[in-house]
C-alpha cells in the first residue's frame, strides 16, 4: 500500500528523516520500571545507556519518568520534572541527541521543550487537563497513542464494538481533530496504535496484521511492542526472553507501514528493520 505520510519531521533543531524506518531507544528514568529495574536513574548511567543506543543506530531516545505499569505509584509533576529534565539537558548537551519525552503532564512537556527535547510522546493522547495546549505551544512533534481509560484500569476486560483496527482508527481521527482545534498542526503529529494498552492479545495481533487501516490516516506511524506481554503470551516467554519475538514483530510492523519502532534492544532492531527495508525497497529506483 502507498504510504502518503510525511517523510521528514522537524523536531526542534533536529530534522528527522522518515523516508526509511527509524528506531527509538527506550530510556526509563523511573525507580520502578519493569524491564530496566530502575538501573538507569543516575545521570551518568542514563548518558552511557543513551550513548550506547545512539552508537547502535537509534535515531531518537525516548526518556520516561512516569511508569505506566498497572499499580505503579503516581508521581507528581515536580517529581517527574526532577527525573526527566536533567536527563534531557544532558542528552542534548553531551550527545546532541534527538530526545523524545514520554509524558502526559503539561508542566513536564513545557519544561522538556525548554530543555531541548525534540518530540513529545503521550500514551494518554493529550487527554490530561492542559496537555493539548502545552503540546501545541511546545512547537514539537507529538506522538498520539490509542489508549482507553488509564494505565491502572485499562486491562479490565477491554472490549470494542467494532473491529479493533476500526475502533483505533476512529479514536485517533477524533484525537487528531482535537489536536487541530488546539492549534497542533496535522503535520506535527505521529500516530500509534498503542499495542498492549486496553487490548487483549487477540486485539494486538489483529491490529498489527491490519495496520494498513491506520496508514490511511496519512501520518507517520510509531509502534511499541518491545518485550510486551503479547510476545510473552504467544511464545510463553518471560520478559528477558522476548527479543526474537520482538524482532519478528518489528519486521512485520515495517512491512505494514510503521516508520518509528520504540524498543529496548536497539542494535538487533536496527538490523532487523534495515534488512526488512532492503527487501521492501528492492528495485524501487527502477519503478
Ligand atoms: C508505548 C509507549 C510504553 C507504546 C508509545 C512499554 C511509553 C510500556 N509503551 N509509548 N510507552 N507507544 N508511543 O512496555 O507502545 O514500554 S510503556
Amino acid at each position: 500500500m502507498h504510504n502518503s505520510a510525511p517523510t521528514s519531521l522537524q523536531c526542534g533543531r533536529h530534522r528527522l528523516d522518515l523516508s526509511f524506518p527509524r528506531v527509538m531507544g527506550i530510556l526509563n528514568v523511573t525507580p520502578d520500571s519493569f524491564s530496566d529495574g530502575g538501573r538507569h536513574v543516575a545521570l551518568d548511567d542514563a548518558l552511557q545507556r543513551a550513548e550506547q543506543m545512539l552508537a547502535e543506530g537509534a535515531a531518537i531516545i525516548d526518556v520516561g519518568g512516569e511508569s505506566t505499569r498497572p499499580g505503579a505509584d503516581p508521581v507528581s509533576a515536580q517529581q517527574e520534572i526532577d527525573r526527566v529534565v536533567p536527563v534531557v539537558e544532558a542528552l542534548v548537551r553531551e550527545l546532541d541527541a534527538l530526545v523524545s519525552v514520554d509524558t502526559s503532564t503539561p508542566e513536564v512537556m513545557r519544561e522538556s521543550a525548554l530543555a531541548g527535547a525534540g518530540m513529545l510522546n503521550d500514551v494518554r493522547n493529550l487527554r490530561r487537563e492542559g496537555a493539548l495546549r502545552a503540546a501545541a505551544t511546545s512547537g514539537l512533534p507529538v506522538c498520539v497513542m490509542h489508549m482507553l481509560g488509564e494505565p491502572g484500569d485499562m486491562q479490565e476486560a477491554p472490549h470494542y464494538d467494532v473491529p479493533v483496527e476500526e475502533a483505533v482508527a476512529e479514536f485517533l481521527e477524533q484525537r487528531l481533530a482535537a489536536c487541530e482545534a488546539a492549534g497542533l498542526r496535522r503535520e506535527r503529529l505521529i500516530l500509534d496504535p498503542g499495542f498492549g494498552f486496553a487490548k487483549t492479545v487477540e486485539h494486538n495481533l489483529r491490529l498489527l496484521n491490519r495496520m494498513e487501516r491506520l496508514q490511511r490516516l496519512g501520518l507517520p506511524l510509531l509502534v511499541g511492542m518491545s518485550r510486551k506481554s503479547m510476545i510473552g503470551k504467544v511464545l510463553e516467554r518471560p520478559v528477558e526472553e522476548r527479543l526474537s519475538g520482538g524482532l519478528a514483530l518489528s519486521a512485520l510492523a515495517v512491512e505494514r507501514g510503521a516508520r518509528i519502532l520504540r524498543v529496548h534492544d536497539v542494535g538487533p532492531h536496527v538490523d532487523a528493520v534495515n534488512m526488512t527495508w532492503a527487501v521492501l525497497e528492492e528495485g524501487c529506483e527502477n519503478d
